[in-house]
């Protein structure tokens, strides 16, 4: 019988193309060329499946010229390159990898947040340049982090993780906003006290941004929202790019409306907004909260399992919208 045909569009861990090899008919990126749209969609046009790492855009466009395409598998558990409503009306099968990097990416909020407030980039590279000739009483003196009120921003199971963290292993008054709040037997595992949008801007010391990115949280965090904050409050956003106004937050972040930020996400991302690289109170890592090499490797086995056990008819193992035949 005929394997299906499958497109795995950037480079991924060889065993994974090599497992997904024994099921399908791949063809691979091991060179990882970040393919324009007509070299995606010539390679796609008569695939059946696409393992993608989250950056391709799935829609009805995408769509009409790969009739074959049954499911498209995201190596990343958000989904906003996804245009649900299309692929749900198209028949094809979307999927995401939740839980598999949950802690990781819950321990990289961390680890931007303590960088950002312990102005620890900023320090690093004043040393590097050579600038450092003596102990100073005020040396890179940044917040506190223990002992502080964490405001987090969407509390599914990463927010979750964050939350835990700061009140069991930091000590800190956890707050949180999110679209619903969380059962109280969930709440009161996190430590954490849901308060509405504006208390939580105005009362947290850092903000910790781990929402969904739609069209209802785009620039959850503008001009309107950094003028809420601490003056000694640091911003972190590990989610997506566009739930902040990057110009917005340059602009207060050199003004020192607020003190600091770490951003993982950006709006044009791989492109950085210029303000932004122009200051030294923000820490700019290029999107890998969920990159320790286990967890990439779950995920990309669990991209790879999803797609196996679609195509062997036993169902998506973690779909994000349902398909009916
Ligand atoms: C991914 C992420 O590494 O899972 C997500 O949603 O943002 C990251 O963990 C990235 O999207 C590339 O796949």
């Amino acid at each position: 019988m005929h394997k299906p045909r499958i497109l795995i569009a950037r480079a991924i861990f060889p065993e994974v193309v090599e497992r997904l090899s024994q099921h399908f008919e791949v063809e691979a990126n091991p060179q990882d060329v970040v393919w324009t749209l007509p070299e995606l969609l010539a390679r796609l046009a008569d695939k059946d499946g696409l393992l993608s790492t989250g950056s391709q855009r799935i829609d009805s466009e995408l769509m009409a010229v790969c009739p074959r395409l049954k499911i498209v598998a995201n190596m990343a558990v958000g989904y906003n390159n996804f245009d649900i409503e299309a692929m749900t009306a198209a028949g094809v099968q979307g999927t995401n990898t939740p839980d598999v990097l949950t802690e990781t990416t819950a321990d990289f909020g961390f680890a931007l947040l303590l960088a950002a407030a312990r102005r620890v980039s900023e320090a690093e590279h004043y040393l590097r340049a050579g600038q450092w000739q003596s102990w100073r009483y005020d040396l890179f003196a940044g917040a506190e982090v223990h002992g502080s009120t964490l405001g987090i921003i969407g509390m599914g199971r990463i927010g979750q993780g964050i939350a835990q963290r700061g009140a069991l292993g930091f000590g800190m008054e956890v707050i949180y906003h999110n679209r619903t709040p969380l059962e109280p037997a969930v709440e009161a595992q996190c430590q954490a006290r849901y308060v509405g949008k504006e208390m939580l801007l105005r009362s947290a010391d850092h903000v910790l941004l781990v929402l969904p990115y739609t069209a209802e949280s785009h620039h959850t965090i503008g001009a309107p929202e950094l003028a809420l904050m601490k003056p000694t409050a640091t911003l972190v956003n590990i989610a997506r790019g566009g739930i902040v106004d990057d110009a917005a937050l340059a602009h207060a972040l050199r003004t020192r409306q607020i003190a600091a930020a770490g951003l993982d996400v950006f709006e044009d991302e791989p492109a950085v907004h210029p303000d932004l690289l122009a200051l030294t109170n923000v820490v700019l890592t290029p999107h890998i909260a969920s990159a320790t090499v286990t967890t990439r490797l779950a995920m990309a086995n669990l991209a790879a399992d999803n797609l196996i056990a679609f195509f062997a008819g036993r169902g998506a193992l973690t779909p994000v919208n349902r398909v009916v035949d």
